[in-house]
């Protein structure tokens, strides 16, 4: 008989408790195209390959190496995913959704979510870091649609503060402790996330009309994962790296080369953000 999704989460969770131990991790972080370097500053790390946990898909693209490792960031224990699952792999939204409320099975509480996205406000530059406050579901498909289990959240959640406000404040005030590669202190932009299905970026028409929307920034992931955290209570801080212009009127040319090597180049800023907030936030 094949098993109900909750059952298949319990027995993922269970499969990676016995590979690490004692350790309850408390913050989960998933890492993004180009932005998964942060998990070799893991101390006594466990890593375990996405194909290792049960009922896990594997995670098909380059820039995500599709593991997760436990171990101890700034004091704090940790899971971070280095890589994640998307849709346009042809995952189902839940499948994609699955490993946050494997995290949080596994004593989670935070959730940051961080992206390589375009920047479709006219005041971000490629390099930049937007904190997201919220998002557009644009991808036409929801984590949440067939059976509730209400063990892992409502049937109804709550959106209204999907990305923790108090989070947003910590992570402002820190930044103004980091140094940028001009000596200046770091300047978040704020935005909101459009994330569509993919895998074809966006044409000119297509991001005129998600600007017009409000978006700030797009991209291919993060908003199941963040539906699913909200589900099953994680506060969320959302971190996008803005790796292209993404202006209707001025696109230009686009390849995941490109995205990877621009989020790559953002290692020191985000690194330094990311762990600054590990280091001081409380659920
Ligand atoms: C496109 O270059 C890929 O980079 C981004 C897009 O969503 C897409 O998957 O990846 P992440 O959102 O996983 O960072």
């Amino acid at each position: 008989m094949e098993l109900s999704y909750l059952e298949q989460i319990n027995q993922a969770a269970d499969a990676i408790r016995a590979r690490i131990g004692s350790r309850s991790p408390e913050i989960g972080l998933v890492l993004g195209s180009g932005l998964g370097d942060l998990a070799d500053d893991v101390s006594d790390a466990v890593a375990i390959d996405f194909g290792d946990v049960p009922h896990f898909p594997v995670s098909t693209v380059a820039g995500h190496a599709g593991r997760f490792v436990v171990g101890t960031l700034e004091g704090k224990t940790v899971i971070v995913m280095q890589g994640r699952f998307h849709y346009y792999e042809g995952y189902s939204m839940r499948q994609v959704a699955a490993p946050v409320y494997v995290m949080r099975k596994l004593g989670v509480r935070t959730l940051v979510v961080t992206n390589a996205a375009g920047g479709m406000n006219r005041a971000f530059r490629p390099g930049d870091l937007m904190l997201i406050c919220d998002h557009i579901n644009m991808t036409g498909d929801h984590p949440l649609i067939g059976k509730n289990e209400p063990e892992l959240g409502p049937r109804f959640p709550d959106m209204s503060e999907a990305y923790s406000k108090p989070y947003r404040e910590l992570a402002h005030r820190l930044s103004s402790q980091i140094r940028g590669d001009d000596g200046n202190a770091l300047e978040l932009q704020e935005g909101v996330y459009c994330g569509i299905s993919g895998p074809s970026y966006m044409t000119p028409a297509e991001l005129t009309m998600l600007a017009r929307l409000g978006g700030d920034a797009v991209g291919m992931s993060t908003v199941a994962e963040v539906i699913a955290a909200r589900h099953c209570g994680l506060n969320v801080l959302g971190i996008s790296c803005i790796t292209d212009m993404a202006i209707g009127e001025e696109l230009e040319p686009l390849s995941h080369e490109q995205v990877v090597e621009v989020a790559n180049r953002t290692k020191p800023k985000f690194a330094a953000l990311v762990k600054a907030f590990v280091r001081e936030a409380n659920d």
